[in-house]
């Protein structure tokens, strides 16, 4: 089963286009150590998520525990939720080799974030293996995303428009199993994105603490069939007083406005 399948079942079965962010903040946890993030971690692994998506910078902030942990933590997660680890890897091929056998056979996760910058060789140890995803980095939700993911092309498209049709038509051809990182903090380029690719996955970071708007960035950004947009949300579920009850409450809001569409 590719990956892209294994997250459909998933999020047809549970009804769910929520990704719980695992991303222990040291100023989120009981106690600043490995164990502390590891105990953070459990908390939030619940059944409303349809997927899980661990930050590997904040584990690797404890060094050797630290990996401890993050291995620790993804063997909580049971084996029919897709998991994407969150590296955001990307480097010369040889290299990006390592960071392959590390995230999909050390770490047996089923996704990764990756940066398009240093190009097609750079991308295709992730993308050889069709069982595997890879979330292309396309626009992301931050602000400095304008400075270089914006910049207009001579052809007068954006950068980032290139680099999500390029990942289509070039670089994920042979298995088609990339999606895209695609921040909900903007909508515009969301639909700019949707328009050209209406099938692909976004991976759309950027509800709860980064301030999007879910009900703009579902309208412009799910596909036609309901699904196609995987919404990760780190801060906004783990400080809320009652992390599972929030979940659950943005994967109904995500549901309800899914249905009145
Ligand atoms: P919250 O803002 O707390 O929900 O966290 C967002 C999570 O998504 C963090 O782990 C970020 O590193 C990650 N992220 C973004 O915030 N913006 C992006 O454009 C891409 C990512 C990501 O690749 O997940």
């Amino acid at each position: 089963m590719s990956f892209f399948e294994k997250l459909t079942k998933r999020a047809k079965e549970i009804d769910s286009l929520l990704c719980v962010g695992l991303d222990p903040h040291k100023s989120e946890l009981q106690e600043d150590s490995a164990e502390g993030a590891f105990r953070f971690c459990q908390h939030l692994i619940e059944d409303v998520a349809c997927a899980f998506k661990p930050n590997a910078a904040f584990f690797e902030a404890y060094g050797s525990a630290g990996w401890e942990a993050l291995q620790r933590t993804l063997q909580l997660i049971p084996k029919e939720i897709p998991i994407v680890l969150d590296a955001k890897r990307g480097d010369i091929g040889s290299t990006s080799e390592a960071y392959a056998t590390s995230a999909f056979s050390t770490l047996a996760c089923d996704s990764i974030t990756a940066s398009p910058y240093l190009g097609g060789d750079g991308l295709q140890p992730f993308l050889k293996d069709a069982s595997r995803g890879v979330w292309v980095l396309c626009k992301t939700s931050n602000p400095g995303s304008q400075d270089i993911q914006a910049l207009e092309l001579p052809t007068g498209e954006p950068l980032y428009l290139h680099v999500a049709k390029l990942c289509f038509g070039t670089w994920a051809k042979e298995h088609q199993n990339a999606g895209l990182v695609v921040g909900a903090t903007d909508v515009d380029a969301m639909e700019k994105i949707r328009a050209a690719l209406p099938d692909v996955w976004f991976l759309s970071p950027g509800i709860g603490a980064q301030g999007g708007d879910l009900a703009k960035a579902l309208k412009v950004g799910l596909r036609e069939d309901g699904l196609g947009i995987l919404l990760p949300i780190s801060r906004g579920i783990s400080k809320a007083e009652n992390p599972k009850k929030m979940a659950e409450t943005f994967r109904a809001e995500i549901n309800a406005l899914r249905a009145a569409r």
